[in-house]
């Protein structure tokens, strides 16, 4: 990789305040004695875009001209978080900005925080899409995002006065949003509907019923350190019929804006499911609606007005990453447009689309591989079936030459008849398919898409994901970070993670693990601050701080954690533990459920109401305290995840496909306490099993377990511990004494417990007395602490995307 360094100073602070000052005249049209935070905080970030805007222009430059392939990130979700800090950190104005934003009499942190966080995806998948990004543009790559500018973000969570979760829409449009650039002359057209006719010579014309016009949204995407900028182009849905003319002449006035009604939703609401099951039509147009329109907006761009482009180069020019199975349409849209639009022969057709597209899956559970009906896919996209029925014949055809039998052929079809399964359309239809941990990658090779791996072995492969340093340690952990670069004497580490191996011979030295504790006692102060502000609570800095943060899911099992709470509630306050050998301790829940999931509101509704329990019992004041902290957001994770002492990464094995929060906490010194699941199992190999606390069945025990009918209510009868925890949520402790309120929960725990949650609750207690003990030496918590960080540098998404660079995309940074 060739680091090009930014300029050391490309403005100074007095320059850029006069650049502020000039945003704020020009074009917010208000004196700097009127200007609020909002508005300099607009007025600062069209003065940074502006800083970033030749080099943006020379990445797109470079990008078509260049020599390298650029990657294509096809993503229904990118979970940004805010903009502001991180593109004045990468154009190198964090200074400047310090110092001019006080010049002009306001605080730094005033204007960042008038930002409103773009909530463009639910959790882990989002989320990574927006680290993968940072990566591809701090090491030069020329990439594209692309995916959906919903009007509406994932729903602001609150709770009611009983606990239960109540979803606010998310409408972050509502004040000037000044990072996004809507490009109303590269629009694109995308139709839907309708029928397919076939011609006298044989071609076929899809004659659609409606369409909508595609209108990009451009956000720069700035490296660190790299002077490249790329391109998120995320696609709003407009109408063509401004005003249906017959409508309104029959003044039907209403009737008059349907078009646009219709056409408008497509981009409306982001769907707020996490790995679990969705189906709905809406969301099959959303898919289709920002694959078709960036794979022709890809052909505009490296085959700038051209007629009858050599479509034959497209996998020279672009990469196409499918995250997940939401943008796996993208295959038959790709060989109608070559066959329809361009002319080009079925096999021709085939042999681009291939090359072009890879196939990241992130889930090992079933309901989140997506099944669409047939008819569902006839009625909105009639000629793409027509292109899946035949890839699926051809499919076919190719597996019965290569032998393989037939009711196996049947089990992999890709077409059933009444269905289209979209993971074995992408696994056929594209070069490579990935997990995204090791564990993950070779199940998915021997159970999830087994046959797949036994035809098509050299498909496979595995990209251990990985978050971006800069949001998650630079910016999220300024003392942290001043620390590591003392420590290793450079902050090279920012862009080149693995250095972070260089702190672990200090791991050794007392005063440097003193320095590294009271960097976590000022981050703790500080998170008390921040809630205070946020939420309104009152929490003890000297307690520890044990936090578990993630989509609300059964198999994630926040129902261990809040089982263990209750249990360890119940002996501090019966006296079981005797008063000198309790830990204090914080924990923290951050977690929303997707709105129809009931079980997981039922939880949230349980957290909520075992903190309101404990808050108010004097028994246990000082000693334990529960806090389920509302809205879990990106915002939430730079600030919570620097202040943890011990996180929680309890899925069952075998079902948390990787966790990225897992690798954020490590980076930023927090001990974990974790099954064998997902790149937990890496995170462990690397910081050493000393290092980590793990527990819990193994994935071989659990399907075991599986297989000799597993039987929770044995689990309830043998250990006393969780027998008290359950009855407790029986008998109407945490419901006022109403016994119904959490029956459908202790229902399930007792007869199905799908997710083995009774039976790792006994291992899971064993843990946290070592944790415990391990805490009360505080030295050597925080060695094992500093040897997480510096064993975690495999853990950037930097590395991912060197992998995926050389394990998958066959491409390189930009000269
Ligand atoms: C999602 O956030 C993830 C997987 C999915 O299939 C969907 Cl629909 C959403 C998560 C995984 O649960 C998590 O283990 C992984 O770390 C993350 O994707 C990024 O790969």
């Amino acid at each position: 990789m060739t680091e090009i360094t930014a300029p050391k100073s490309p403005v100074t602070a007095e320059q850029f305040a006069d650049e502020i000052r000039e945003q704020l005249k020009y074009t917010q049209n208000v004196t700097a004695e009127q200007a609020t935070a909002a508005d300099v905080y607009v007025a600062v970030s069209k003065a940074v875009r502006n800083h970033l805007a030749d080099s943006w222009f020379k990445t797109q430059a470079d990008t078509v001209n260049g020599n390298t392939k650029a990657v294509g990130y096809l993503s229904a979700e990118f979970l940004m978080g805010k903009q502001l800090e991180n593109a004045l950190l990468n154009a190198g104005l964090t200074d400047q900005f310090d110092k001019a934003v006080e010049a002009l009499g306001f605080k730094p942190k005033d204007i960042v925080d008038a930002e409103y966080e773009p909530g463009l995806g639910n959790g882990g998948l989002g989320r990574l899409a927006a680290c993968f990004i940072d990566s591809l543009a701090s090491l030069g790559v020329p990439a594209f995002g692309y995916g959906i500018q919903y009007k509406y973000g994932i729903f602001k969570q609150k709770f009611d006065e009983n606990g239960k979760q109540v979803e606010t829409p998310d409408y972050w449009l509502a004040n000037e949003e000044p990072w996004g650039h809507t490009d109303y002359n590269r629009d694109q057209k995308v139709s839907f509907g309708g029928k397919v006719v076939e011609n006298a010579d044989g071609t076929k014309t899809w004659e659609p019923a409606w369409s909508v016009r595609a209108v990009p949204v451009d956000y720069m995407v700035p490296g660190y350190k790299s002077q490249r900028v790329n391109t998120l182009r995320l696609w709003t849905a407009k109408s063509y019929d401004e005003f249906d003319l017959l409508a309104f002449n029959r003044s039907e006035y209403m009737d008059a804006v349907a078009p646009q009604v219709k056409a408008e939703n497509i981009s409306k609401i982001l769907y707020p499911e996490d790995s679990t099951k969705v189906g709905k039509e809406l969301r099959l147009e959303q898919q289709y609606f920002f694959v078709s329109a960036s794979l022709h907006d890809a052909i505009r761009v490296f085959y700038p007005g051209q007629d009858k482009p050599d479509l034959t180069t497209f996998p020279n020019k672009i990469v196409f990453q499918l995250n997940d199975t939401h943008p796996v349409i993208g295959i038959p849209e790709l060989m109608r447009i070559l066959i329809d639009e361009y002319g080009y022969d079925w096999d021709t057709a085939w042999s681009i689309t291939t090359k072009t597209f890879n196939y990241t899956c992130h889930t090992l559970l079933p309901e989140a591989l997506e099944v669409w009906p047939a008819s569902l896919i006839g009625e909105l996209l009639p000629r793409h079936l027509e292109i899946i029925e035949k890839i699926n014949a051809q499919f076919e055809a190719e597996l019965k030459a290569k032998g393989v039998a037939a009711d196996t052929i049947k089990d992999m079809a890709i077409y059933t008849g009444d269905a289209v399964r979209m993971a074995y359309l992408a696994t056929y239809g594209g070069s490579h398919v990935n997990g995204v941990a090791e564990l993950h990658s070779q199940l998915l090779k021997d159970v999830t898409l087994k046959n797949f791996s036994d035809v098509y072995p050299d498909k496979f492969t595995n990209v251990t994901n990985g978050v971006t340093p800069r949001r998650f340690v630079k910016l999220a952990n300024p003392r942290l970070s001043d620390l590591i670069t003392e420590g290793l004497g450079t902050d090279k580490w920012v862009s080149d993670l693995e250095l972070l191996k260089g702190l672990e011979p200090l791991a050794a030295d007392d005063e440097f693990v003193k320095k590294f504790a009271a960097v976590k006692k000022a981050n703790k102060h500080a998170f008390v601050g921040f809630a205070k502000d946020h939420y309104g609570i009152d929490i003890d800095e000297n307690t520890l701080f044990n936090t578990m943060v993630k989509r609300l899911h059964e198999y994630k099992r926040q129902s261990l954690k809040i089982l263990a709470v209750i249990s360890t509630y119940a002996d501090i306050k019966s006296g079981k533990v005797k008063a000198e050998d309790i830990t204090p301790r914080t924990v923290f829940f951050g977690a929303k459920a997707a709105p129809g999931y009931y079980l997981a509101k039922m939880t949230i509704e349980l957290i909520n109401n075992v903190s309101r329990v404990i808050s108010s019992d004097s028994a246990v004041k000082g000693k334990l305290a529960v806090h389920m902290l509302p809205n879990y957001n990106v915002e939430m994770a730079q600030n919570l995840i620097p202040a943890t002492d011990l996180d929680e990464q309890i899925s069952q094995a075998g079902k948390e496909a990787s966790g990225t929060g897992n690798m954020k906490f490590a980076l930023n010194g927090a001990m974990t306490v974790g099954t064998l699941d997902g790149a937990n199992v890496e995170i462990r190999e690397r910081v050493g099993a000393d290092n980590f606390f793990l527990f819990g069945m193994t994935v071989d025990e659990v399907e075991a377990q599986y297989a000799n009918g597993y039987d929770p209510a044995k689990y309830y009868e043998a250990d006393p511990r969780l027998k008290q925890a359950i009855d407790l949520v029986a008998d109407g402790t945490f419901s006022n004494g109403d016994r119904n309120a959490y029956s459908p929960l202790v229902a399930d725990w007792l007869t199905k417990d799908w997710f083995m949650t009774l039976a790792d609750f006994s291992a899971y207690m064993g843990i946290q007395s070592e944790i415990e003990a391990l805490y009360a030496d505080e030295l050597e918590w925080n060695r094992k602490a500093v040897l997480n960080v510096a064993n975690s540098g495999y853990f950037s998404s930097d590395r991912s995307m060197e992998d995926y660079l050389e394990r998958i995309w066959h491409t390189a940074p930009l000269a």
